[in-house]
């Protein structure tokens, strides 16, 4: 059955949509199936995304109509689709109003990934009018906590060295918190590596205790501030409740210190909202493990990582891992940019929208997944500047001299590119920062030819 009748309306302009704030705008590549039209595929999917099915009902009226969501762009040649949800559409809380993520991902990359008549659609680009701004929560905290906590300027405070504890899993309680130990004092934040709990061979119970003493001690000897990023993914909200408030009475006078993990991709918006709405005055690190099987640009359903970090914003997410532009060990490449600049900018123009944040705090681009100090001034140029949370496991922990040495060079990486300096010139002057072209030595030749004779390695 063909909609577009109903649920397509080319008719509508984008400015006057986005002027008159009424609707969240959504930007889809599209392609049908065989034997489907463009258009007829194209409000099929808006009908199943609102109000419609694949056949009429006679339960609709009037009123019903008002609220379809509504194509008012398609273009077969380059796959585009775009629709117009009304906001009426969107569920909201029963306790205090406000929308919520996913009611919107409910509607506009549900039941419509699925549809017989469509080969694929994936999500690129959204744009949410100001009283949707208004009705999501937003970030409590971000980066500027984690500056004023380091004793540093509270704009451009800089670059934060960290890492994620090494192995990811198979350290015992004690030698989990020496590994932390021994980074702290080189470098300023850690984060659990994302399955880290409560596994058997190191109950939460017993690390974090230790994590906390290991803190403390690296505090005295640095004279400075650490920071620790606990993971508190769980099934069940009140196990993760549970989690966080363990682990806030066991950093007691330190409690700021700490940063909550949850995996919010594979635990989906409820977990990312309990930990927003109970522990309002905890950094929310949103980790997105296994974010790839949708956002990769080999999948041609879902949404891009683009979308993702522009929900977790809405969502409140303090920082979230926004890929390496292409540096690091994960997908990426350059133009990955705007994923780190829709979360930390007060405006910003989408590969669709243009997108104004109405004063909503920034969300922290946190950069990690293969990263090394070797690689991080290449990665500062593609990004433009260094205000992120950077954290290198194997970069850290791969140091030939130690995680203590391997914190080190990532802050000497961060001021030879401050300096505009040489990475070779400066590895000469910057011991370890030397040692992180032996550490990694393919690094070394790939970005740096003839390193090992300019340092007479
Ligand atoms: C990093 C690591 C992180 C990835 C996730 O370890 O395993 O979980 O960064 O990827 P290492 P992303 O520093 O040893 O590579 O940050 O792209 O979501």
């Amino acid at each position: 059955m063909d909609q577009s009748s109903r649920y397509a309306d080319l008719t509508l302009r984008e400015e006057d949509l986005i002027a008159g704030g009424r609707h969240i705008l959504c930007a889809y590549k599209l392609k049908p199936k065989p034997g489907t039209g463009f258009l007829e595929a194209a409000a099929h999917f808006a009908a199943e995304s609102s109000t419609g099915t694949n056949v009429e009902v006679s339960t609709t009226d009037d009123f019903t109509k008002g609220v379809d969501a509504l194509v008012y762009l398609a273009e077969e040649a380059t796959e585009e689709v775009r629709i117009a949800y009304p906001l009426e559409l969107f569920d909201r809380n029963i306790t205090d109003g406000r929308m919520m993520i996913v009611s919107f991902l409910t509607l506009t990359i549900g039941n419509n990934q699925g549809m017989g008549d469509i080969a694929h659609a994936k999500m690129y680009d959204f744009h949410v009018p100001r009283r949707a701004i208004e009705l999501f929560d937003g970030p409590s905290k971000n980066i500027t906590d984690l500056w004023r906590i380091l004793g540093r300027p509270v704009v451009d405070g800089g670059y934060i060295a960290g890492t994620i504890i090494k192995p990811k899993l198979g350290l015992r309680p004690e030698p989990f918190a020496r590994a932390a130990y021994e980074f702290w004092l080189g470098g300023d934040f850690i984060k659990n590596d994302e399955p880290q709990g409560n596994q058997v061979f190191a109950p939460l119970k017993e690390s974090i205790p230790l994590v906390y003493d290991a803190m403390k001690r690296a505090m005295d000897e640095t004279g400075e501030a650490k920071l620790f990023s606990a993971n508190i993914t769980a099934d069940d909200h009140a196990e993760m409740i549970a989690r966080g408030e363990f682990i806030l009475s066991a950093f007691g006078p330190d409690a700021d210190k700490v940063a909550f993990l949850v995996d919010g991709f594979v635990g989906g918006p409820g977990m990312v909202t309990t930990a927003r709405r109970y522990f309002p005055r905890q950094f929310l690190h949103y980790h997105r493990a296994g974010h790839g099987m949708v956002t990769s640009p080999s999948s041609r359903r879902g949404y891009t990582a683009y979308v993702l970090a522009k929900m977790s914003r809405l969502q409140g997410a303090s920082g979230i891992h926004v890929g390496t532009m292409g540096h690091g060990k994960m997908e990426g490449a350059a133009d990955d940019r705007g994923i780190a600049y829709i979360c930390e900018r007060d405006r910003f123009q989408g590969p669709a929208y243009f997108q104004d944040w109405h004063a909503m705090p920034a969300t922290t681009p946190i950069v990690s997944g293969g990263m090394n100090a070797l690689r991080l001034p290449g990665f500062f140029d593609t990004l433009g500047h260094a205000n992120i949370i950077n954290t290198a496991g194997g970069g850290a922990y791969g140091h030939l001299d130690g995680p203590a040495a391997g914190a080190r060079s990532l802050r000497q990486a961060h001021s030879c590119w401050e300096a505009g300096a040489d990475p070779v010139d400066w590895a000469a002057q910057h011991r370890e920062f030397a040692r992180a072209f032996e550490s990694f030595p393919g690094d070394a030749d790939r970005l740096f030819p003839g390193w090992r004779r300019r340092l007479g390695v």
